[in-house]
This record gives structure tokens, C-alpha cells and sequence, in this order.
């Protein structure tokens, strides 16, 4: 699997949305709620929809808002993406509608992963996923006369157990139909949080440096241990600590699903947390509480008293985006800046300097270096990009001054001469040939039976952000949308007796809620739909803390569940 994830490691769109939604002539959007959760590039897709004619293709398991204007609704059950996909390629191989140049020039692999499709023929996809044949037939042929096609996914698609595989298949599908590396084709996984592009750039992933320079590799570990002050490789007269050879660890970390669970299997003893609220987003609230409980020492920096802050050793106030200048990297990869608009509020300190003086005052008390290291002093935010420019290649001529003069850059950006690269894989893909991967359906790790006969997914509202802890604070958006809603179909509506304004019981293996049922034929008959907005009924006391092997994603997407009328 490494061959392929590797060619897409950076998880970023390989298009630009203008690429995309301009250049398109379909786009086929899988597991995104594009209108209400990236309302921007939905507002362009719709758009492109309108104006131009671009086709559209939505596969997901709910009636979205995209659905109103898409050409085809391919309704699959909860956690069948692989099979449908499959399916759909069978159709595409049978027809001989397959790009077979570029498949011959450009890729690998290409019988072993026939013979795996070949396993899918339309009548078993269909009783797996639930979508009838003739909607499988029309999806095919659609996305084989569509040149370009873009692909465009989220959670929908990642958060499984099999999400890393899902992602695979979706690559699989764009390599034979020939979509890579053209304008208005690729593959479009849209980034959730303004920045979280940004911090997996930086570094901020368990198992690599900045720039995706793995923490493994001896040449990156002497790079950044000289960069960073510690002395690893230079003779015994040259190191700042004559007594000892400091370098930093090549030791692949954990990541933020295995870290918390681990304080009770003894692997976590603290935890410094930056702007998360693991109560309400995390897997398994009541196993997140009692790691908390547990953890012998917990700092949070935030910005609001959270559900997580109860449990907060120490709370450190950090600054909101209103009160601070940097960048943020977004689902483009297109670096962007903002500026201060007010002061810090209170006792509020910038997130970059409370995490660099913690350091600071770490190194002072250390005993491993003889003399304190002077390198956290910045003393501004683009003193720190000075530092990104040296030591992330792709981020090389990406400055402050540049974004300012109104240069548009998204990375690979080298040089300060260098345009910056709107589309990747170009030429060829990160690894030399694309290689084709046989990925196999994976069953949801929780299915349905007699005690919990239906399907919960769940995931967000247009007008609320995660845990809700500055979207609860709006009196506009809670006029709106003010309480936790759970999504009924109207048909198992009527087995349950509701009359639309009942409260019902949702309930798992693993915990209980109860809020207001909302009947719509937004979720098919089967299916519930619960959002972790409101703590008083946060999803996320149902589901479970199940992992993709690979990525670690939690299956936040599938939890088999009873739901009962409360009143
Ligand atoms: N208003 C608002 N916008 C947001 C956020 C927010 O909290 N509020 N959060 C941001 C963040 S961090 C993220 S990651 C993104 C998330 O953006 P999205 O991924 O678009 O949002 P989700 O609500 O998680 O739902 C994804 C879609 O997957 C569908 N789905 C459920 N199960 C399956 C399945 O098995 N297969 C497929 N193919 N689809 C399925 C759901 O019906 C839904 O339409 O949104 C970002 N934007
Ligand atoms: N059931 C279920 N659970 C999910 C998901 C799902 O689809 N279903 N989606 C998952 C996904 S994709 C995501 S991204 C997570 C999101 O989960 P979280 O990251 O935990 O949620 P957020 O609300 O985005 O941010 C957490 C906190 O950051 C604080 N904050 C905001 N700005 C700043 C700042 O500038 N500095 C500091 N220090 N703090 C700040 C906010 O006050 C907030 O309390 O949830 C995950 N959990
Ligand atoms: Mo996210």
C-alpha cells in the first residue's frame, strides 16, 4: 500500500478549486457535504453546474443539498464506497471505456488490479451497496464520456476503517479513466480545518519532519538537528555540549487516537493539548473521560473553557484567528495569510509564543544541555517562515512579503523566483508510474443486528463548528439551528411512532443520547444521522474508537445503534 499512499502522502487536492470547478466537465463527489461544509468551492461547483453544464455525480448515503441540482444520486449504504467503486470500474473495464494509453504510459499493476475488479460484477455490487444496476450503468457511462472528471471526497470517505483503502480506490478510478495529472481532473480530498494542511506541512504528524521529510531518515535527522541547535554529526570541538551527542528522535510517534486511549494502557503520562476538545470530537466520550481522568498531568491551551478544560491541570489562553498574524495553508495548498485585527484579549498570548517559552523554560531546567539554546526566540511570526524558508523544501520561497504583494502561492513553491504549482503530478506522479492497487471491500467494523438494527453516521450542520464551543456562542446560528436534531426517515418515523417534534433515544454498545428526531428523507430508511455539536447529546457517546490501520482515522462514519421514542 506505501507505493500509492506515498504518491498522495501530502493528503492535499492535487488541482486548484478554480481548476476544478472551471475546467471540469464533471465533477464526481463522494462522501463530501460540499454546500454545507465547504460552502465556498460548493457555491463554485454549483455554479459551474449552472452555468456551464458541468456534470455532476454525488454518491453518498444521504439526500445532501447537492443533490438538488446533481445529474445522478447514487445512494450506497453507510461504509460500501469500495464495492460501489469496484463496480463501477468492473462496468467501465467491461465496456473497454478504460484510458489505455495512459494506463500503458503511465501506470503499473494494471492486471493484478483487473483481476481484483473482475470480483465485482454489477448484480453482487448492487446487493452490497444497495444501489440499483441501472444507476451503476449510468455512473459509468457517465464518468467514461466526462473528460476531465473530478474526484472530490471528505469524511465520508475517510472516516472508516477502511478509509486509507478507500482513498486508494478512488486513485485507482481516476488512473483509468485517465484523469491524473490534467487540468480540471485529479484527486480532491477536501481539507477540514483552515489550517490543518498547514500543521501536517509543518510537521505536525507523528512520523515526519516539515516538508514530509520522514523522521526516520539519517540525512533529515542531522538537517534539522543542526538547524534546531543540537549537535548530532559535528565533531566533539564543535558541539555545543562537549559531554553528549543530542539528535532528535527517529522514533515514529503516536497519533492523536492512539495517544489519548494510551494513557490507559500506561503509554501516556501528560498531555499538552492545542486547540482541540477531545470530549466532544474525540471517539467514545465516556473512554475519552476517563483517560482524562486518569492522565497524570493535562495542560490545554484554548481559547474558551471547554468540555475538555474540567479535566485541565493547567489552562493556558491562547489567541484566536481575530487577535493574530501568520499563515494558514489551505485544502489547495495555497498559503494564506491573516492579520490582527484586535489585541490579545485578557491574559491571551499567541499559541506560538506560550509553545516556544514553554520550551525555553524546558531547556533552562534541563539537564541535557550544557548551554541554554537561544533558537526559540522569534521574534515574530515571520521570523519563524525565515525558518520554514530554510528548512521546508516546498515552502523555500513562500514569504510574508510575497503573499502581501498579492502573489497567489500554493506549494511547491522552491525558490523565491517560482510561481508556485496550482497542479500536481503533472508529468508523472511523486513515485515515477501511478501504481494500480487490488483493494478488496471491507465490511464496517460494527454492522447491524436484532439488538442494534440500525446504521448511525454522523458528522456536521452548516451552522455549527465541531464541538460547538464558538459556534454555541453565536446568537445568530443558535437562533437558527439551537439544539442538538437527530435524522429520522419518515418511514421508520412511522414504525417509531414519532409525530415531529417526539424526543428519541439513540443508543449503542457504548452510551446513550437523547435529542429532538428530525423526519426527512435526508437519510434513507435504516439510518440515523447525529451531529457532535451540542454536548447534551454529542454523537460521539456512540461511537467507537475503531481505527484505520494505516491513517488511524476513527469510523466515525458507521455505528450500528436502537433508537426508541423517549415523548
Ligand atoms: N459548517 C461546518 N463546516 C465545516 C466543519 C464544521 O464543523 N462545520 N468542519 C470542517 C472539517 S474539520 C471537516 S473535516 C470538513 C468535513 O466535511 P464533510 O466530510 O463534507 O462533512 P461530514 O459532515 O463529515 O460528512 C461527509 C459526508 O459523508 C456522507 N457519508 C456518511 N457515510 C458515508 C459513507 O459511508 N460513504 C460515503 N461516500 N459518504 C458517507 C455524509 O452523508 C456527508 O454528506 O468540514 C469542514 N467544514
Ligand atoms: N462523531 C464525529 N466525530 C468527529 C468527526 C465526525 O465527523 N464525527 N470529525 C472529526 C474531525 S474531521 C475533526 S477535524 C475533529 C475536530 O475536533 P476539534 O479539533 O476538537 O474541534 P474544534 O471545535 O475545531 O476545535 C477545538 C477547540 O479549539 C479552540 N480554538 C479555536 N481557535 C483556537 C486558536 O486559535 N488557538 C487555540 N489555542 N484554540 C483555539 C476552540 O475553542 C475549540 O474548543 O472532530 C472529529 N470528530
Ligand atoms: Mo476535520
Amino acid at each position: 500500500m506505501a507505493g500509492l499512499a506515498a504518491s498522495f502522502g501530502s493528503g492535499a487536492m492535487s488541482n486548484s478549486m478554480d481548476d476544478v470547478s472551471q475546467k471540469a466537465d464533471a465533477f464526481f463527489v463522494i462522501g463530501s457535504n460540499t454546500t454545507e461544509q465547504h460552502p465556498v468551492f460548493g457555491t463554485m461547483l454549483r455554479r459551474a453546474v449552472r452555468f456551464r453544464g458541468a456534470k455532476l455525480i454525488v454518491a453518498d448515503p444521504r439526500r445532501i443539498d447537492l443533490c438538488d441540482f446533481a445529474t445522478l444520486h447514487l445512494r450506497q449504504k453507510p461504509g460500501t464506497d469500495i464495492a460501489l467503486l469496484n463496480g463501477l470500474m468492473y462496468i467501465i473495464l467491461d465496456k473497454g471505456w478504460e484510458a489505455k494509453d495512459f494506463i500503458a504510459e503511465r501506470t503499473e499493476n494494471f492486471d493484478e488490479f483487473k483481476a481484483t475488479i473482475m470480483e465485482y460484477p454489477p448484480t453482487r455490487v448492487s446487493e452490497i451497496t444497495g444501489v440499483p444496476v441501472n444507476q451503476l450503468y449510468e455512473a459509468a457511462e457517465l464518468m467514461a464520456a466526462s473528460k476531465p472528471m473530478a474526484v472530490i471526497w471528505a469524511m465520508g470517505i475517510t472516516q472508516h476503517i477502511s478509509g486509507v483503502r478507500n482513498v486508494m480506490t478512488l486513485a485507482n478510478l481516476q488512473m483509468l479513466l485517465g484523469n491524473m495529472g490534467m487540468p480540471g481532473g485529479g484527486v480532491n480530498p477536501l481539507r477540514g480545518q483552515n489550517n490543518v494542511q498547514g500543521a501536517c506541512d509543518m510537521g505536525g504528524l507523528p512520523n515526519v519532519f516539515p516538508a514530509y521529510q520522514p523522521v526516520t531518515s539519517p540525512e533529515a535527522i542531522e538537517k534539522f538537528s543542526k538547524a534546531w541547535g543540537l549537535d548530532y554529526g559535528l565533531s566533539t570541538a564543535d558541539r555545543v555540549s562537549p559531554s553528549t551527542v543530542h539528535r532528535l528522535s527517529s522514533t515514529v510517534g503516536m497519533t492523536a487516537t492512539e495517544i489519548i486511549p494510551g494513557v490507559l494502557e500506561g503509554k501516556t503520562r501528560a498531555l499538552y493539548i492545542l486547540g482541540e476538545d477531545p470530549v466532544m470530537s474525540d471517539p467514545d466520550t465516556n473512554h475519552v473521560r476517563e483517560c482524562l481522568e486518569k492522565v497524570d498531568f493535562l495542560v490545554l491551551q484554548e481559547i474558551f473553557p471547554s468540555e475538555t478544560a474540567v479535566y485541565a491541570d493547567v489552562l493556558l489562553p491562547g489567541v484566536s484567528f481575530a487577535e493574530k498574524t501568520g499563515t494558514f495553508t489551505n485544502t489547495e495548498r495555497r498559503v494564506q495569510m491573516v492579520h490582527k485585527a484586535i489585541e490579545p484579549l485578557g491574559e491571551a498570548k499567541p499559541d506560538w509564543w506560550i509553545t516556544a517559552e514553554l520550551a525555553k523554560r524546558i531547556l533552562q531546567t534541563s539537564e541535557v544541555l550544557d548551554a541554554p539554546f537561544a533558537g526559540w526566540d522569534y521574534t515574530d511570526t515571520s521570523a519563524i517562515m525565515d525558518e520554514i524558508n530554510a528548512l521546508t523544501p516546498s515552502y523555500g520561497g513562500i514569504t510574508h512579503a510575497r503573499i502581501e504583494s498579492g502573489e497567489r502561492l500554493q506549494w511547491p513553491c522552491p525558490t523565491g523566483e517560482h510561481p508556485g504549482t496550482p497542479i500536481l503530478h503533472v508529468n508523472k506522479f511523486a513515485r515515477g508510474l501511478g501504481k494500480f492497487m487490488p483493494i478488496d471491500d471491507v465490511p464496517p467494523a460494527e454492522e447491524p443486528n436484532d439488538d442494534y438494527p440500525m446504521v448511525m453516521s454522523t458528522g456536521r450542520v452548516l451552522y455549527h463548528w465541531h464541538g460547538g464551543q464558538m459556534t454555541r456562542r453565536s446568537k445568530g446560528l443558535m437562533e437558527v439551528y439551537g439544539e442538538a436534531l437527530i435524522e429520522v426517515n419518515p418511514e421508520d418515523s412511522q414504525k417509531l411512532g414519532l409525530n415531529g417534534q417526539n424526543r428519541v433515544r439513540v443508543t449503542s454498545r457504548r452510551g446513550s443520547i437523547e435529542a429532538r428526531a428530525w423526519i426527512t428523507d435526508r437519510v434513507p430508511p435504516g439510518m440515523v444521522y447525529a451531529n457532535f455539536h451540542f454536548p447534551e447529546a454529542s454523537a460521539n457517546e456512540l461511537t467507537q474508537a475503531v481505527l484505520d490501520p494505516v491513517s488511524k482515522i476513527p469510523e466515525y462514519k458507521v455505528t450500528a445503534v436502537k433508537v426508541e421514542l423517549v415523548s
